[in-house]
């Protein structure tokens, strides 16, 4: 080991300068803001454990190969970073192994490419010229270097990595295992490594798609559609033709719903629109880690999200017949309206694999400091513009609007708050009610546009809380609010979201007690549309059927039903939030289980794919 780093000069001075150019590129090319100087330590370290780790495999050649093998590494590693920067240029996203294959985004990318590239970036080859006329004229070289330093340079390269993964992790929890954000994967981990989990992550997925076969769809199928219930024949079609407004209410718990803080209500507009609408107080939302995403995901396709990770950014590539891709067939427009970056839960890749027409995210929007608080454009600044842009688009629409400001930190100026915050000494959980009233008053305000530019009447709309804002962690302050311990019972009872379904004109209005999830909003949209729903694979039922199941599971393997609820492994009796004989949630025990264990089985094995063209097919009653 003694001289290491006189064998190794050359090695060393072509990792700096691969580093140095990245640095540069972060800095230059891409727009990679940091909050502090942890972040930019993390920032400025990331790139070094795969350089070296990718050079290091120029020390396993030969004497005189070993310059030449470092030199093409090197060469490689900056055609995949320009590769990247003129795509970014483009997208303002980072490659990913997917749209390698997208021919819609390559197409995009292939006709302006030219117009991409401009002569200065030729600075970021310069460093292998030069380093390249040494070596290849053999004035350099490093044939002095050991066959053991290269096993020293992956000790090195893991340990960078280590500590890299550490200091993201602290950074940004749960950063690898949820997947969330392309652009703070890069910010964290940094390209080369970034793009070695995406190849790990396709390839999972990839392989296991390949060892499924087209049986097993035939099961699920045979399954589904035995449970299938009939829709509502008052209800059906009801909406044919009618734009959906679909929104998505971030962070939104039903424990708001008609409650009120130092005298005010939380949320007087939903409070009032419920009146004139279907409210459905035991309605819960069924995500796991994907949060928002798989949130869209479920009430797009009436399938499950995954056990871990989010499906937005693990299975973009598989095949699936969402609500937007079905409502193109009725001469349907779809977009999604939400002002946050566009590779955030790799919503612009997962759009296009779900049938959107349009994502309007950020950078349609104005965003300003004075606009934004927290995660960006504040809720009230969003619907204005969004209104905005909705001048301009086709009906009939599906459009789904995600709003932002009732996310956690939960942050709002006191002057823009019109309620108080609570007063449990939890900041979360007391920040957490101006926000929610903040996000109220925003749909009050979009409502009052629609109707002023004349698209609410020709509109149905349908709201739905998206996960809980609150987590477990926040027990104590909860149980003040509530005024009662939180057992796992109400942990449970927690998860209920409110889901609101108003259909302008519509007289027949009601709180609908029945229990749901997300699961089932799209077969309630699509009869509500006038949209047969007997060929797709659905685990959920329409919650305006008679006939349905008073129902709901949750990703945690925790179900819900008319009068009792299993979880952790106890049954409990809504009534009283006791625990009460197992056999009691006996009925539903399977059924749980199926559902879940088959919407994986599709979603692993890209089952959908396998699916036949309709037949006939008769309700089983
Ligand atoms: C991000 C927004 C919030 O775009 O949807 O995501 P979340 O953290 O709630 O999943
Ligand atoms: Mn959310």
């Amino acid at each position: 080991m003694k001289n290491i780093h006189s064998r190794l000069g050359l090695f060393y001075l072509v990792s700096v300068l691969l580093w140095l150019k990245m640095y540069l590129a972060y800095k230059t090319q891409f727009n990679l803001p940091t909050e502090s100087w942890t972040q930019e330590f993390i920032l400025i370290m990331n790139p070094l454990s795969s350089i070296i780790l990718f050079l290091a495999f120029s020390l396993f050649f030969s004497e005189n190969k070993r310059a030449h093998v470092l030199l093409l590494i090197s060469l490689l590693s900056t055609i995949l970073l320009y590769a990247n920067i003129v795509y970014y240029r483009f997208f303002t996203d980072f490659i990913t192994i997917p749209v390698l294959f997208q021919t819609s985004n390559m197409g995009d990318l292939g006709d302006s490419i030219l117009s991409l590239i401009n002569v200065y970036d030729i600075l970021f080859f310069i460093d292998v010229v030069i380093i390249g006329y040494f070596i290849l004229t053999k004035k350099v070289t490093l044939k002095r270097a050991k066959f053991a330093d290269s096993w020293a340079m992956f000790a090195v390269a893991i340990i960078l990595f280590v500590v890299n993964v550490g200091l993201a992790e602290t950074e940004r929890p749960q950063l690898l295992t949820r997947t969330f954000d392309r652009e703070m994967l890069v910010k964290n981990i940094g390209t080369y490594n970034y793009h070695l989990y995406d190849i790990v992550l396709q390839s999972k997925s990839k392989a296991q798609r390949v060892f499924a076969d087209s049986s097993e769809i035939v099961d699920i199928e045979n399954y589904v559609k035995a449970n299938q219930v009939r829709p509502n024949d008052d209800l059906f079609g009801i909406a044919k033709g009618k734009n959906v407004v679909l929104i998505s209410l971030e962070s939104t718990q039903s424990f708001v719903i008609n409650e009120k803080i130092n005298g005010k209500e939380i949320t007087p507009f939903l409070n009032d629109l419920i009146k004139d609408s279907y409210y459905f107080p035991n309605f819960y939302h069924q995500t796991s880690q994907g949060k928002t995403s798989d949130a869209e995901f479920i009430v797009d396709n009436s399938l499950f999200g995954l056990p871990s990770g989010a499906v937005y950014f693990t299975h973009s590539q598989n095949e699936y017949k969402a609500t937007p891709e079905i409502l193109k067939d009725e001469g349907y427009y779809s977009a999604s309206f939400h002002a946050n970056n566009k590779s955030f839960w790799n919503r612009d890749i997962m759009y296009l694999t779900l049938g959107y027409d349009q994502y309007f995210s950020q950078r349609y929007y104005d965003i300003t400091e004075e606009n934004s608080v927290g995660w960006g454009l504040k809720d009230i600044d969003f619907f204005n513009q969004s209104a905005d842009i909705m001048k301009d688009i086709p009906q009939p629409f599906y459009a789904k609007f995600i709003t932002l400001t009732n996310h956690h930190p939960f942050k709002l100026s006191k002057e823009e708050s019109y309620v108080d915050r609570y007063d449990s000494g939890d900041g979360t959980v007391d920040r957490f009610f101006p926000t929610v009233r903040y996000m109220d008053e925003s749909i009050k305000i979009f409502f009052d546009r629609l109707k002023a530019d004349g698209l609410y009447e020709n509109s149905i709309f349908i709201l739905y809380g998206d996960h809980y804002g609150i987590s477990e962690n926040h027990n104590d302050a909860m149980a003040k609010w509530l005024d009662r311990e939180i057992t796992p019972f109400e942990t449970v009872q927690l998860q209920r979201v409110p889901f609101i379904v108003h259909i302008p004109g519509h007289k027949d209005t009601r709180v609908i007690d029945s229990v749901g999830g997300q699961i089932d909003v799209k077969p309630t949209i699509l009869h509500l549309l006038g949209i047969e729903t007997t060929n797709d694979i659905m685990f959920g039922t329409d919650l305006l059927a008679e006939n349905r199941e008073s129902y709901a599971v949750l990703r945690d393997g925790s179900y819900i039903m008319e009068d009792y609820l299993f979880t952790d492994s106890n049954c409990y009796d809504k009534a009283t939030g006791e625990i009460t004989d197992i056999s009691n949630c006996e009925p539903y025990r399977e059924k749980s289980r199926q559902h879940l264990q088959y919407s994986d089985q599709i979603i692993y094995g890209d089952l959908l794919r396998f699916l036949n063209k309709p037949e006939n097919f008769k309700y089983q009653q």
